[in-house]
């Protein structure tokens, strides 16, 4: 009997076609509500799951005993109960690797987005308003010789940090594991503990799993100890930040800005954010080049076809 393959969202086609020599592949696309992801999975032996997707008891209850694989399209797996799917036996795997330079190369737009005033600028030529060059005009920050405060330095970290010496930029960073030396030493960088991380750097640039003890990692406390000139980027998850607490220190003008590409309850973003002209905001894009995406896809697809093939997956997430 062929086996059951549950998508829930978009797959690019190559990864489809790696499904369909693997089982019956269902793809379910837009918005759904969690009782119709309740629904789909149903008797499905393995679910190819979006980031979005709230992969917890429930849904693997639905899913049923014969589930054998949750393939997540995304290397952050904190919509998945990794220890629930793993008392059921059920594999979880995530995209780590591929996405890493187009997440990288995003988090430098957005530096440069935020501190050169890019996005006030073209709100400014959009809006039709007069303007004519001056010295003093729209003057943003530059950032050579300025300090980058990496939060978190996997292997995206370690690319953000790679990108930014080449733009002359100091780099410190703060990791639950600090690298070893030989690397620290290669990419010229050195360990802070947060706080002297936060209140030393001009940017600061955050790159960690949401985990527990990542939840609200950046909060009032930690935003406070940043320097008025400082701004903040996030390409990880939203809720590392509090973002209502991002808001008020915006508001009260304690940082000079933020470029934010992920949000605390995405897809909805704080709205005074969208007032602040010193703050960017895009939609999840980090990993949204056609060669990532599918890069990500084929990867997750490759897992589910190991996987119920019996064989071992090509990038397992640990319980
Ligand atoms: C996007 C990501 O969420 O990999 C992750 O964890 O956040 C991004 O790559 C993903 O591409 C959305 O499907």
């Amino acid at each position: 009997m062929s086996k059951r393959i549950v998508v829930t969202g978009w797959l690019p086609e190559p990864a489809l076609d790696i499904l369909r020599q693997a089982g019956e592949v269902e793809v379910h696309q837009g918005q759904l509500a969690p009782e119709q992801v309740r629904d789909a999975v149903r008797g499905a032996h393995a679910v190819v799951s979006m980031v979005h997707i709230k992969v917890d008891q429930e849904l693997l209850a639905a899913a049923g005993p014969q589930l054998e694989v949750v393939a997540n399209v995304g290397v952050g797996y904190d919509n998945i109960d990794v220890a629930a799917a793993a008392a059921r036996g059920v594999t979880v795997t995530n995209t780590p690797g591929v996405l890493v330079d187009a997440t990288a190369d995003l988090t430098i737009g957005l530096m440069l987005m935020v501190t050169r005033r890019l996005g006030e600028g073209e709100r400014l030529l959009r809006a039709r308003r007069p303007w004519s060059f001056h010295l003093g005009f729209m003057l943003g920050t530059g950032l050579q010789h300025k300090t980058l405060g990496i939060v978190g330095m996997g292997r995206i970290g370690r690319a953000v940090c790679r990108r930014a010496r080449a733009f002359g930029m100091k780099v410190v960073y703060n990791s639950r594991r600090p690298l070893p030396e030989q690397l620290e030493a290669e990419l010229g960088v050195y360990h802070l503990p947060l706080d002297e991380l936060l209140s030393s750097s001009d940017v600061v640039s955050l790159h960690c799993p949401l985990t527990e003890q990542t939840h609200h990692l950046i909060d009032q406390r930690a935003l406070e100890l940043m320097k008025p000139s400082a701004f903040l980027v996030n390409t990880s998850r939203g809720a590392v930040v509090d973002e209502k607490a991002l808001v008020k220190v915006l508001q009260e003008r304690r940082i000079a800005g933020a470029a934010l590409d992920v949000f605390e309850r995405e897809p909805q973003v704080e709205p005074e954010l969208l007032e602040m002209d010193n703050v960017v905001v895009v939609p999840h894009l980090g990993s949204a080049t056609t060669e990532t995406r599918t890069s990500m896809a084929e990867l997750a697809a490759r897992n589910v076809a190991a996987v119920l093939s019996g064989d071992e997956p090509l990038t397992p997430v640990r319980a």
